[in-house]
């Protein structure tokens, strides 16, 4: 059975698990909001529903039920786009299909080359990735579908075609766009003989078995983290207008280019550098600390440490850390990263203290951005502000499956109530 086909048998009872919820159960309370939570980035409150991955506070992200670090990080990124779709893991043929039918789809039109090259060449390498997934929005078979009278039950059915279209362009134009950008000659072809990670891999330029694993367990471990972080609810609120896939997945990613969401494995390792910089190699603990605190103290972040959710070493810096180990355990950025993960979360529970003498940041452990950069530093890939983009290429599993889901459910558009500041005192003093 083919992904479509397999997808295709779930839609009838997604669809009345839904409905008979609705109906049954749809004046249950699930969330109370506080003032708190209004003015606080509604952190907490249960709004919106995402099956494809939950992340719990205490163990972080779990797959269709799948904890990561139970059996996840082994898997390739076919399998968890599979995964993350259908609630299955595909047998080795089917997984097999999933890497054919992106290969299948891997070529980028001629005219992103075009954009590409004409954009300014200081762009940010994530500026010129969104741009080439919006400038190919004219190949959206949702859109024509849409524009020819497609019923609703219907609308699944182009988002998943338009969603392995872009999955399939996207490790090209990623690597196209490092090559452009960074002066390493023409973009490289997508070989049909390696998988999707692998591809990736081989067209930014570097052929070896290690980094292939790298850029898989990346893109494995980056594809998905629920529904209501940045990238994904921009793309869900601008997908529930029924904008198309291309339209919806550049709108998540420039949500993750800021330095809050998905830019900060570039802060990271950017902070990182000059830590090294600063004390001419690995510091001590001692000078970690002070540096640490100085940062904190001058009102920047550190970051790759705290999360909106997390309130535990996040298990993708955990699987990040482990592969280090095994084939990077020697190398200065490593190292460092491992002694900031030493010293930096006791610094954050015990002395970046508020006001009120209690701890500022709710969570001092690392998340996934804290470990990631280390590794492809090794690997030869230097230019760090482009490390936003490999994120992105994976975050699009997660985005795209979350889209084509809800255009098989009919959720409807988002549209949450906003409130005036003098609402909210009149209510409040009343
Ligand atoms: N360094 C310094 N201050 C921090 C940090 C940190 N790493 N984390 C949180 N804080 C501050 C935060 O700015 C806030 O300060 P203020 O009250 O002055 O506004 C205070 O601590 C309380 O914040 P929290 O409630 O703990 O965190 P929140 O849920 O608001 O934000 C992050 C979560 C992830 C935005 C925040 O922890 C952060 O800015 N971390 C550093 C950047 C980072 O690593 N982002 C990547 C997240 C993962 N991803 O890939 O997307
Ligand atoms: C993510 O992977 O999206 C980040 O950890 C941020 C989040 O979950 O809010």
């Amino acid at each position: 059975m083919t992904l479509k086909e397999k997808f295709a048998s779930l839609v009838p009872k997604m669809r009345d698990e839904w409905k008979e919820l609705n109906k049954t159960y749809g004046e249950v309370k699930i969330s109370e909001v506080t003032v708190g939570q209004a003015f606080g980035g509604m952190r907490g409150i249960k709004g919106m529903i995402c099956d494809t991955s939950v992340v719990e506070p205490d163990k972080g992200l779990i797959i269709r039920g799948i904890p990561l670090l139970e059996g996840l990080t082994e898997k390739w990124p076919e399998e968890i786009w599979y995964l993350l779709l259908t609630g299955e893991l595909p047998d080795a043929a089917t997984k097999k299909a999933v890497t054919e039918e992106f290969a299948k789809r891997s070529e980028v039109p001629g005219y992103v080359w075009d954009v590409m090259n004409a954009m300014p060449k200081d762009s940010h390498p994530m500026a010129m990735f969104n741009t080439a997934i919006l400038v190919m929005e004219k190949e959206s078979l949702f859109r024509k579908r849409y524009d020819e009278g497609m019923p609703k039950t219907e609308y699944w059915e182009p988002m998943l075609e338009d969603s392995m279209n872009i999955l399939g362009k996207l490790p090209g134009i990623a690597a196209g766009i490092y090559r452009i950008r960074y002066n390493k000659g023409k973009p490289i072809p997508y070989d049909k003989s390696l998988d999707w990670g692998a591809n990736y891999a081989h067209m930014l330029g570097t052929d070896s078995e290690d980094f292939y694993a790298c850029m898989r367990l990346y893109l494995t471990l980056h594809s998905d983290h629920e529904g209501g972080n940045v990238s994904a609810f921009s793309c869900h609120t601008v997908g529930s207008a029924l904008s198309d896939a291309y339209y919806a997945v550049s709108a998540g990613l420039n949500g993750l280019a800021g330095p809050l969401h998905g830019l900060a494995n570039q802060e990271c390792l950017g902070w990182i550098l000059d830590t090294i910089k600063k004390f001419s190699g690995v510091p001590s603990e001692k000078q970690l600390h002070d540096y640490a605190l100085e940062t904190l103290t001058s009102g920047r972040v550190v970051p790759g440490y705290g999360h909106a959710v997390l309130r535990v070493t996040d298990p993708r810096f955990t699987s990040f850390m482990a592969f280090g180990k095994q084939y990077l355990a020697d190398d200065p950025v490593y190292k460092t990263v491992a002694l900031v993960f030493k010293v930096v979360p006791e610094i954050l529970a015990k002395e970046y203290l508020g006001a009120d003498g209690k701890p500022k940041v709710k969570d001092p452990w690392p998340n996934v951005d804290a470990g990631s950069g280390a590794l492809l530093y090794h690997f030869g890939l230097t230019e760090f502000p482009y490390y936003t983009v490999l994120f992105s290429v994976s975050r699009a599993m997660g985005m795209l499956s979350q889209l084509t889901i809800n255009r098989a459910l009919g959720t409807p558009i988002t549209r949450p109530k906003s409130v005036s500041t003098a609402w909210i005192k009149k209510t409040v003093t009343k």
